[in-house]
């Protein structure tokens, strides 16, 4: 069923919010442009999810929105497989055998977990403690090549790295190792509102992020009102112009221009001028986007049928893995 001479590639998004363009230009561009060549396994992670409070229904809603946008975006359910992580069992079960291969000590280093729980100090739950073997899992299962993901990834990937390679010098080969792959210029998207900080859906100023379902008025002024900085020249210097220097980036990202040309691009103009020009290229790149998801979210079935055909493929392979896995550790095999 999988077509095994490719390589393979996993990646996942929470549904904690809407998508935002850190989250598109960090992964989901990569996710699109690598369904041709791999053999691509993408995930809505509704598991992750749930180690930050939850509304119910809106968590319902915003699993069939991603759904909708990632073939809004171009991904192709005959290209790659969609599905969410909780209509697959095996990424739970997985997740359980690899916690009794991770160690306290590593867990306690994972930085997002830090950021997490201080943020969420009133619910810091086990899961968002062993969240990064729920990913390894996720990883591991497909005997995945490859991650497309964002810088603030990397650690964990790391972390799973370090968690197979365990496994598999206790056991004998089991797992494959993943690499991680991280675009150049979008690999962290910041805040419009504090650019020293990652842009994240579950911000509280929604005047941070730019939504990939925000309207073109509502992009345009929040880039408008994006923090920068006194100078009033175009020029990249993350360190000193860290405002400037991350709506250079998504301009980069979004025109495929280098930071020198926009530095020529806008010699002599004032921010203005540069915020305008970065805030139609984002709506211009999200039109096409936002119509192709709204001609979806009509056709409910339709989604269904590609998630639930995603999962149940997605069950098959990781199936394997996680049955190799149960014999190595001495689990008997089922009589049903
Ligand atoms: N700002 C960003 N710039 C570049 N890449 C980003 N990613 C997220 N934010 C940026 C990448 O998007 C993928 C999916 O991320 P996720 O939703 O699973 O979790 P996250 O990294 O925690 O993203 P958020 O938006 O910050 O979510 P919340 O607010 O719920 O914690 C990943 O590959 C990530 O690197």
């Amino acid at each position: 069923m999988s077509e095994i001479n490719k390589k393979i590639v996993f990646s996942g998004i929470q549904p904690s919010g809407e998508p935002t363009l850190g989250n598109y230009l960090g992964a989901l561009k990569n996710w699109v442009l690598m369904q041709d060549e791999y053999e691509c396994f993408y995930s809505i992670v509704d598991l992750h999810s749930i180690t930050v409070r939850q509304d119910p229904a809106a968590l319902r809603a915003q699993i069939k929105k991603f759904m909708a946008l990632f073939l809004a975006i171009g991904l192709d359910p005959e290209k790659c497989t969609l599905f969410c992580q909780s209509h697959v069992p095996t990424h739970a079960e997985l997740a359980w055998i690899l916690n009794c291969y991770t160690m306290f000590g590593e867990l306690s280093r994972m930085t997002q977990f830090k950021d997490k729980s201080q943020k969420h100090a009133d619910n810091i739950n086990a899961g968002l403690f062993t969240y990064p073997s729920l990913m390894a899992a996720d990883m591991l299962l497909y005997q995945t090549d490859v991650v497309p993901v964002g810088i603030d990834q990397k650690q964990h990937i790391e972390l799973a790295r370090n968690i197979a390679v365990r496994f598999n010098g206790i056991y004998g080969d089991t797992f494959k190792i993943p690499e991680g792959v991280i675009p150049k210029t979008s690999a962290k998207i910041n805040s419009l509102a504090d650019p020293t900080k990652k842009m994240s859906k579950s911000d509280e100023n929604i005047n941070s992020y730019i939504l990939l379902l925000d309207k073109p008025d509502d992009i345009i002024r929040k880039f408008k009102r994006a923090v920068t900085d006194s100078e009033a020249i175009v020029r990249y210097s993350p360190e000193d112009k860290p405002g400037i220097s991350n709506l250079m980036n998504i301009y980069s990202a979004v025109t495929s221009k280098t930071h020198d040309e926009i530095e020529k691009e806008f010699d002599g103009k004032g921010y203005g001028d540069f915020k305008l020009a970065v805030g139609e290229a984002v709506a211009d790149l999200l039109k096409p986007v936002q119509s192709e998801y709204e001609r979806i979210m009509k056709d409910k079935d339709y989604l269904e049928k590609i998630y639930s055909e995603g999962a149940q493929k997605a069950y098959y392979v990781s199936n394997k893995t996680l049955s190799k896995v149960y014999k190595k550790v001495g689990f008997i095999k089922k009589g049903f």
